[in-house]
């Protein structure tokens, strides 16, 4: 590759070039050149074109005529709360949000919104005119939330894209508004305790492009978040502890999750050494009249700002969001309005002009509101194939009190076992399966053990009372013997004694922080093992994303090799290949456009191959696939 690059090279075949050339353009080295990266973007349509995207088979699809997404326009970009945070530090920072009297937003939209509503499958370049925009016209939010949760494992394993180029991306287009992450404590971006070396490693790599860290433990147990905490301040970012609200502190029978248990969090978290505090409520479960109950007591408690993160699942949640600002919480999330609702957050636009004209006012622009969400009304269209069914409020939530980012999850497993009818049933046990664990935080991934649970609940139709008795042979899933083992640490209370030695046997639990028995990672000896399995030096920012999902990334490094930076496709294309006469415009890097244009596809060959007749650039390029349907 490297010849081929330097004979082709313009300035070296023109002999415009001196003995220091090569020296000078160190691109010749890479294997990945402009020509390489189209051939691969060519393979990758004439693949998908032919065999069609696995995500989406069977599934509904938009239709041909759909609306696409609008060009938005940018303008210039005034300063916000990001160079406030250069200035003054974080803790310049929290003085100035705790002296404003308005309520500030941070829009969930390119994070948990579309986790929570297209099962997490939004693409960067989805993402890029909206973070402009926002950047431009909406410079008056408090961060964007756009990173983190499960977008990091999805991005890799379903849409072949790199989290990091993503949040930089972002990050270039809004250098103006704070880049936010969900962080799940020891677990990383994972779903298990991950050594503490690792989490360290990895929030140092995440603070070259995060702004806010919001941290928090599936069971609120801060033993299991203060590596993270100190390893986020360290980096001069945020460190936002989060209270992961569960139960009704207003609920006399929910005694375990009351008002005095959240307080004794808060100052905990403050202890720690938190900026911030959110008040993380996964589920939507924190009614209006309990959020002022709440927000007044933590005012009391500490100095510290407070955020609050809420779900529209039951259809309530604006009204906790305005009963919140009422008292006088200093951040709310929303989403753009055309993501927002059900088990996403609440509508933004709606929650800016509720409070328009009062002291809590917010100064966003309405007008900007609606031209954003015009625009990503379009972008969700295109994701058809990954909505689920629910299309109201439901009450039901405070039954099961699922995460409004597993709820459809969920569901979605529930038909793949072949419960779809049997979904109340589901939600039945799910309730069931929490209170037979002692009553726990359900966020990820304490959710999805108790998912689990319930789902081997309703498939062997299994009672509580069936589970606990000793007469019966019951196979456990094994996310279920690994929680009550405590590898994902302590609930309030500890694990009940019956369950715990009922799914444990002889295995003996731990009560000490998981990841105090984990031996640190020699990150130099493991980098050098990946970087040879894999043939190729890794970046900071691979490794790490090795670190917390080996597997996978080696799944990502491989499709990018075969296929190049399919990110960079328009979504229809990406999911559905193109039609014969289709032409696209693809900007593989800023300023370096493909035109890439399907003539037409031959019939399938006698060896089960396809050929498709492209022009690329002008030129005509054929590419033979394999017919796999
Ligand atoms: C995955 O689900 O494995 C990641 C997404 C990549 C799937 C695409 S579909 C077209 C192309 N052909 C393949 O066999 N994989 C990619
Ligand atoms: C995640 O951990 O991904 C969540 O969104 C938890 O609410
Ligand atoms: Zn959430």
């Amino acid at each position: 590759a490297f010849l081929e690059n330097l004979l082709t090279h313009p300035d070296f075949a023109a002999n415009r070039y001196t003995t220091k050339f090569i020296d000078q353009h160190p691109e010749l080295m890479a294997t990945n050149t402009r020509q390489d990266r189209a051939t691969k973007l060519l393979r990758y349509l004439a693949d998908v074109t032919v065999n069609g995207h696995p995500d989406v088979k069977d599934r509904p699809r938009p239709a041909a005529d759909a609306r696409r997404p609008n060009l938005l326009a940018t303008g210039p970009i005034p300063d916000g709360s990001r160079q406030r945070l250069e200035r003054e530090g974080a803790a310049g920072l929290m003085a100035w949000l705790r002296t404003q009297p308005n309520v500030q937003l941070t829009d969930t939209s390119l994070r948990d919104a579309h986790q929570s509503l297209l099962a997490t499958r939004m693409r960067t370049h989805d993402m890029l005119a909206p973070a402009a925009f926002a950047a431009s016209h909406l410079g008056g939010l408090w961060s964007l939330e756009c990173w983190g949760g499960a977008t990091f494992d999805v991005a890799m394993r379903f849409l072949a894209e790199d989290p990091w180029e993503r949040l930089h991306a972002i990050r270039a287009r809004a250098p103006n508004l704070l880049t936010q992450m969900l962080l799940r404590g020891a677990n990383g971006v994972g779903y298990t305790n991950y050594p503490d070396n690792v989490v360290q490693a990895f929030i140092k790599q995440a603070a070259t492009g995060v702004d806010i860290f919001r941290i928090f433990d599936c069971l609120n147990w801060v033993e299991n978040m203060r590596v993270a905490i100190d390893a986020v301040v360290e980096t001069g970012k945020v460190a936002q502890g989060a209270l992961c609200y569960t139960g009704d502190i207003l609920d006399p029978a929910r005694a375990k999750y009351s008002l005095d248990y959240y307080v004794r969090l808060a100052k905990e978290l403050e202890a720690a050494g938190c900026h911030m505090l959110a008040i993380k409520d996964m589920a939507g479960l924190l009614k209006p009249p309990a959020a002022r109950v709440l927000i007044r007591a933590l005012r009391e408690a500490t100095d510290l700002p407070i955020a609050l993160h809420t779900h529209d699942t039951s259809g309530a949640a604006a009204a906790t969001l305005i009963a919140a600002i009422e008292e006088g919480i200093d951040v709310v999330d929303a989403a753009i309005d055309a993501m927002s609702g059900t088990t996403s957050q609440p509508c933004l636009g709606a929650i800016v002009q509720a409070v328009a004209n009062t002291p809590m006012a917010t100064g966003l622009d309405a007008a900007a509101i609606r031209a954003l969400s015009v625009h990503m009304e379009a972008v969700r269209g295109q994701y058809l194939a990954f909505e689920s069914d629910l299309r109201s409020g439901a009450s039901e939530v405070y039954l099961h009190e699922m995460p409004g980012g597993q709820f459809t999850n969920l569901k979605e497993q529930a038909r793949s076992l072949g419960l779809e009818t049997r979904w109340h049933e589901v939600a039945t046990a799910y309730a069931q399966a929490n209170a037979l664990f002692g009553d726990i935080v359900k966020v990820t991934p304490s959710s999805k053990v108790v998912g689990d649970m319930a789902l081997m609940m309703v498939t062997q139709d299994l009672t509580p009372e069936a589970v606990l008795d000793p007469a019966r042979d019951i196979a456990f899933p094994a996310s279920v013997v690994e929680m009550l083992r405590g590898d994902l640490g302590q609930p309030p209370g500890g694990w009940p004694a019956a369950l715990q030695k009922r799914v444990l046997g002889d295995v003996k639990p731990i009560t000490v922080r998981p990841a105090s028995l984990l031996a640190p990672v020699d990150l130099a000896a493991e980098r050098a093992e990946v970087e040879s399995r894999l043939g190729q030096p890794l970046s900071d920012e691979g490794f790490a994303s090795h670190l917390m999902y080996a597997k996978v990334f080696a799944a990502f490094v491989e499709s990018e090799r075969q296929f190049g930076p399919v990110s960079t496709l328009p979504t229809p294309a990406y999911f559905y290949g193109l039609a014969p006469g289709e032409e696209l415009a693809v900007e593989i890097e800023q300023g370096k456009t493909l035109v890439i244009r399907l003539q037409a596809i031959g019939d399938i060959e006698e060896d089960g191959r396809v050929r498709l007749f492209f022009e690329l650039n002008g030129q005509p390029r054929i590419i033979v696939v394999a017919n796999r349907r």
